[in-house]
Protein backbone atom coordinates (compact mmCIF):
# COMPACT_ATOMS: atom_id res chain seq x y z
CA UNK A 1 0.00 0.00 0.00
CA UNK A 2 2.74 2.72 1.02
CA UNK A 3 4.85 1.19 -2.15
CA UNK A 4 1.70 2.36 -3.99
CA UNK A 5 1.75 5.79 -2.40
CA UNK A 6 4.66 6.41 -3.30
CA UNK A 7 4.32 5.03 -6.99
CA UNK A 8 1.66 7.90 -7.34
CA UNK A 9 3.15 10.56 -5.81
CA UNK A 10 6.20 10.07 -8.10
CA UNK A 11 3.92 10.09 -10.96
CA UNK A 12 1.67 13.18 -9.68
CA UNK A 13 5.04 15.12 -10.12
CA UNK A 14 5.10 15.84 -13.68
CA UNK A 15 1.72 16.32 -13.82
CA UNK A 16 2.49 19.40 -11.39
CA UNK A 17 4.66 20.28 -13.40
CA UNK A 18 2.25 21.43 -16.08
CA UNK A 19 -0.66 22.33 -14.38
CA UNK A 20 -2.14 23.56 -17.62
CA UNK A 21 -4.62 26.38 -17.06
CA UNK A 22 -5.79 27.02 -21.16
CA UNK A 23 -5.26 24.43 -24.27
CA UNK A 24 -6.57 24.87 -27.43
CA UNK A 25 -6.11 22.67 -30.76
CA UNK A 26 -8.59 24.43 -32.61
CA UNK A 27 -9.99 21.24 -34.30
CA UNK A 28 -13.62 21.98 -33.08
CA UNK A 29 -13.74 25.09 -34.79
CA UNK A 30 -15.86 25.43 -37.91
CA UNK A 31 -14.04 25.68 -41.07
CA UNK A 32 -14.42 29.38 -42.49
CA UNK A 33 -12.69 31.87 -44.12
CA UNK A 34 -12.64 35.27 -42.31
CA UNK A 35 -13.88 33.09 -39.37
CA UNK A 36 -14.53 34.98 -35.98
CA UNK A 37 -15.63 32.38 -33.85
CA UNK A 38 -13.64 30.39 -31.47
CA UNK A 39 -14.24 27.81 -29.10
CA UNK A 40 -11.50 28.75 -26.99
CA UNK A 41 -12.16 32.19 -26.51
CA UNK A 42 -10.04 33.74 -29.08
CA UNK A 43 -10.88 37.55 -30.79
CA UNK A 44 -10.34 38.98 -34.15
CA UNK A 45 -9.92 42.36 -34.64
CA UNK A 46 -8.30 44.99 -37.44
CA UNK A 47 -8.63 42.30 -40.00
CA UNK A 48 -9.24 38.61 -40.54
CA UNK A 49 -7.87 35.19 -40.10
CA UNK A 50 -8.83 31.85 -41.64
CA UNK A 51 -9.75 28.47 -39.87
CA UNK A 52 -8.43 26.31 -41.88
CA UNK A 53 -7.92 22.24 -42.50
CA UNK A 54 -9.45 18.54 -41.70
CA UNK A 55 -10.95 17.79 -43.96
CA UNK A 56 -9.43 19.36 -47.45
CA UNK A 57 -9.83 22.76 -46.46
CA UNK A 58 -6.19 23.50 -47.37
CA UNK A 59 -5.53 20.96 -45.68
CA UNK A 60 -1.40 21.53 -45.33
CA UNK A 61 -1.17 19.47 -42.64
CA UNK A 62 -3.17 16.15 -42.36
CA UNK A 63 -2.68 15.33 -38.32
CA UNK A 64 -2.90 18.54 -37.38
CA UNK A 65 -6.62 18.94 -37.51
CA UNK A 66 -7.99 22.61 -38.15
CA UNK A 67 -5.41 25.37 -37.31
CA UNK A 68 -5.61 29.08 -37.75
CA UNK A 69 -3.81 30.75 -41.46
CA UNK A 70 -3.19 34.38 -39.46
CA UNK A 71 -4.05 36.60 -42.18
CA UNK A 72 -7.37 36.02 -43.12
CA UNK A 73 -8.90 36.28 -46.73
CA UNK A 74 -9.55 40.59 -46.59
CA UNK A 75 -5.99 41.53 -47.41
CA UNK A 76 -5.60 42.69 -43.81
CA UNK A 77 -4.42 40.08 -41.17
CA UNK A 78 -6.02 40.34 -38.00
CA UNK A 79 -5.28 40.66 -34.77
CA UNK A 80 -5.71 37.09 -33.32
CA UNK A 81 -6.26 37.36 -29.41
CA UNK A 82 -7.46 35.75 -26.21
CA UNK A 83 -7.65 37.41 -22.28
CA UNK A 84 -6.27 35.03 -19.99
CA UNK A 85 -7.27 34.89 -16.14
CA UNK A 86 -3.76 34.29 -14.27
CA UNK A 87 -3.34 34.18 -10.69
CA UNK A 88 -0.56 36.56 -9.14
CA UNK A 89 3.03 36.23 -8.64
CA UNK A 90 2.98 33.13 -11.01
CA UNK A 91 5.38 31.93 -13.39
CA UNK A 92 3.68 30.78 -16.94
CA UNK A 93 4.30 29.35 -20.07
CA UNK A 94 2.87 29.74 -23.37
CA UNK A 95 3.26 27.13 -25.69
CA UNK A 96 2.14 27.01 -29.26
CA UNK A 97 2.92 25.71 -32.91
CA UNK A 98 3.63 27.74 -35.82
CA UNK A 99 4.58 26.81 -39.54
CA UNK A 100 4.94 28.38 -42.89
CA UNK A 101 2.36 29.43 -44.97
CA UNK A 102 3.31 26.49 -47.36
CA UNK A 103 1.82 28.98 -50.18
CA UNK A 104 5.38 30.40 -51.34
CA UNK A 105 5.78 33.46 -48.94
CA UNK A 106 7.52 34.41 -45.75
CA UNK A 107 5.62 35.65 -42.77
CA UNK A 108 6.51 37.31 -39.87
CA UNK A 109 4.40 36.50 -36.64
CA UNK A 110 4.38 39.02 -33.50
CA UNK A 111 3.43 37.22 -30.31
CA UNK A 112 2.54 38.77 -27.04
CA UNK A 113 1.89 36.55 -23.78
CA UNK A 114 1.42 39.29 -21.06
CA UNK A 115 4.71 41.26 -20.56
CA UNK A 116 6.45 39.23 -23.10
CA UNK A 117 6.22 39.66 -26.90
CA UNK A 118 8.81 38.01 -29.46
CA UNK A 119 8.76 37.88 -33.53
CA UNK A 120 8.74 34.74 -35.26
CA UNK A 121 9.77 34.75 -39.15
CA UNK A 122 8.23 31.74 -40.73
CA UNK A 123 9.48 30.41 -44.25
CA UNK A 124 6.91 29.28 -46.69
CA UNK A 125 7.96 25.64 -46.65
CA UNK A 126 8.29 25.40 -42.35
CA UNK A 127 6.61 22.83 -40.53
CA UNK A 128 4.40 22.81 -37.87
CA UNK A 129 7.30 23.76 -35.12
CA UNK A 130 6.47 24.50 -30.93
CA UNK A 131 7.76 27.57 -29.80
CA UNK A 132 7.55 28.81 -25.99
CA UNK A 133 7.65 32.37 -24.09
CA UNK A 134 7.32 32.71 -20.37
CA UNK A 135 6.11 35.30 -17.89
CA UNK A 136 5.64 36.27 -14.66
CA UNK A 137 2.24 37.59 -13.54
CA UNK A 138 2.31 40.68 -10.50
CA UNK A 139 -1.61 40.79 -9.96
CA UNK A 140 -3.88 38.35 -10.38
CA UNK A 141 -5.89 39.50 -13.47
CA UNK A 142 -5.97 39.38 -17.26
CA UNK A 143 -3.50 38.89 -19.18
CA UNK A 144 -3.13 38.53 -23.47
CA UNK A 145 -2.00 36.61 -25.78
CA UNK A 146 -2.12 37.52 -29.28
CA UNK A 147 -0.68 36.66 -32.80
CA UNK A 148 -0.24 39.25 -35.26
CA UNK A 149 1.07 38.30 -38.58
CA UNK A 150 2.61 40.85 -40.75
CA UNK A 151 5.32 40.23 -43.95
CA UNK A 152 4.11 40.77 -47.40
CA UNK A 153 1.20 42.79 -46.65
CA UNK A 154 -2.64 41.95 -47.80
CA UNK A 155 -1.83 38.54 -49.54
CA UNK A 156 -4.55 36.36 -47.50
CA UNK A 157 -1.64 34.10 -46.98
CA UNK A 158 -0.16 33.97 -43.60
CA UNK A 159 1.48 31.96 -40.99
CA UNK A 160 -0.19 28.25 -39.58
CA UNK A 161 -0.94 28.47 -35.74
CA UNK A 162 -2.07 25.39 -33.82
CA UNK A 163 -1.57 24.16 -30.25
CA UNK A 164 -1.64 26.70 -27.81
CA UNK A 165 -1.83 25.94 -24.31
CA UNK A 166 -0.51 27.80 -20.93
CA UNK A 167 0.72 26.09 -18.35
CA UNK A 168 1.76 27.27 -14.84
CA UNK A 169 5.37 26.82 -13.80
CA UNK A 170 4.75 25.53 -9.54
CA UNK A 171 7.19 27.85 -7.06
CA UNK A 172 10.16 26.02 -5.35
CA UNK A 173 8.03 25.45 -2.19
CA UNK A 174 5.79 23.02 -3.96
CA UNK A 175 8.26 21.06 -4.90
CA UNK A 176 9.44 21.71 -1.30
CA UNK A 177 6.51 20.38 0.00
CA UNK A 178 6.30 17.66 -2.34
CA UNK A 179 9.46 16.27 -2.07
CA UNK A 180 9.25 16.32 2.66
CA UNK A 181 5.52 14.41 1.62
CA UNK A 182 8.10 12.15 -0.41
CA UNK A 183 10.98 11.83 1.88
CA UNK A 184 7.70 11.27 5.04
CA UNK A 185 5.82 8.64 2.94
CA UNK A 186 9.47 6.31 2.29
CA UNK A 187 10.40 6.94 5.93
CA UNK A 188 7.22 5.19 6.84
CA UNK A 189 6.97 2.23 4.27
CA UNK A 190 10.79 1.60 5.56
CA UNK A 191 9.27 1.59 8.87
CA UNK A 192 6.69 -0.89 8.42
CA UNK A 193 9.40 -3.20 6.93
CA UNK A 194 11.61 -3.52 9.54
CA1 LIG B 1 -5.31 21.43 -34.65
CA1 LIG C 1 -5.80 33.38 -45.79
CA1 LIG D 1 1.76 36.67 -46.33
Amino acid sequence: MKKLILAATILALPALSHAAVFTDNFDGDTLALNQTTFLGGWTVSSGTVDLIGQPGFFEFFPGNGRYVDLDGSTRDAGLFDKQLALAASTQYILSFDLAGSQRADTNIVDVIFGTSSQTFTLASADPFATYTMSFTTNAAANYQISFQNSGTPGDNIGALLDNVSVTAVPEPETYALMLAGLGLVGFAARRKQV
